[in-house]
């Protein structure tokens, strides 16, 4: 009765934001993703009938508030009746700071659950699980690039291209390592209720799929940079102008925007992507990962970075 496993964050090239359905917490527009090496969760869940409520430790320590959603993560994939359980998690990475690290801790939870339960299920039906506690979860559930499309009632998650097939590079810049003010649920809906801009979002985004999933068939780094880069600041123009405006970067991000634009006019193939955080991801292809790293190392405001290479899709471990 009892699980580990192993999941990378993901981060989104073509960006999920909006729900259109609250409950069952079902996205209002698909994403393209890619899986991060270097930075991972691991989950080890264990069920027992001694126990009277779930326990959850993340690096270590108490967390209340995490809690409650890895409860409801575990009476998704295992029904309201289970077991309780006890939850262990560990990530190498800054947690609630623009990191995507509920994508890795739910898709983690989720396989270390159905496991620990000896459930025999697909990597669809985990998606799909690990998509109703945390949208982003369900693309940790493959490596590489992902895309999640909507169908009817639910998603739909498939790998578009594998690691060796383009390894592309990603440089973290973390500007900042704090706890997030807003959480992406809570700013999902306020953009969904008061931006003007949500309504053209969702209407483009199956536009900007179709030439990020073109470029990424033809491993058109020009082409998926400038889809990407418009995708992420509609994306952060949709936040801009929710009532009350939400605005996660810090000055430090707009100066590695400015250097990620420098190296672009130098002739380097790399592009940013934001997410709903302070944080500056810079994709880029390999030979130019060591120019992109030491210009954001030196960039003001910049404390931390780290590169990864793509990864493999959420998986159990041996902890024995
Ligand atoms: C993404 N983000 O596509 C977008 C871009 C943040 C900005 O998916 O409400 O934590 O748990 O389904 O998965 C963050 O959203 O949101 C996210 P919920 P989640 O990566």
């Amino acid at each position: 009765m009892q699980a580990t496993a192993i999941a990378q964050p993901n981060i989104a090239l073509i960006k999920y934001w909006g729900k259109r359905d609250v409950a069952r917490n079902l996205p209002a527009v698909g994403s393209i993703s890619i899986t991060l090496s270097e930075l991972h969760t691991k989950v080890s869940v264990e069920l027992s009938d001694d126990l009277n409520d779930d326990v959850l430790l993340v690096n270590g320590v108490d967390s209340p508030a995490m809690l409650r959603r890895i409860s409801a993560c575990l009476d998704t994939v295992l029904g309201g009746h289970r077991s309780r359980a006890r939850v262990v998690s560990e990530h190498n990475f800054p947690i609630a700071a623009g990191l995507a690290s509920s994508a890795s801790a739910f898709a983690a939870t989720t396989v270390a659950a159905a496991e620990a339960a000896k459930l025999s299920l697909s990597t669809q039906e985990l998606a799909r699980l690990a998509g109703a506690s945390s949208g982003s979860a369900a693309r940790s559930l493959y490596g590489g690039f992902a895309e999640l499309r909507n169908s009817k009632n639910a998603i739909d998650v498939k790998s578009l291209c594998t690691i060796d097939d383009w390894p592309l590079q990603v440089v973290v810049a973390i500007t900042e390592t704090g706890e997030k003010p807003t959480s992406s649920s809570e700013a999902m809906e306020i953009s969904r209720q008061t931006s003007p801009f949500y309504t053209n979002w969702i209407e483009q985004q199956d536009h900007d799929l179709d030439v990020a999933r073109d470029a990424i068939m033809r491993k058109d780094f020009a082409g998926l940079a400038t889809i990407a880069e418009h995708n992420c600041l509609k994306m952060h123009s949709v936040m801009w102008a929710s009532r009350p405006p939400m605005v996660f970067w810090n000055s430090a991000t707009m100066r590695c925007m400015q250097t990620v634009r420098r190296l672009q006019g130098e002739g380097c193939n790399v592009f940013f992507t934001i997410d709903a955080g302070p944080q500056v991801k810079a994709v880029c292809l390999p030979g130019d990962a060591e120019a992109v790293r030491i210009a954001l190392a030196e960039t003001s405001g910049v404390q931390k970075i780290m590169t990864s290479g793509l990864g493999p899709a959420a998986r159990l471990i041996d902890e024995q």
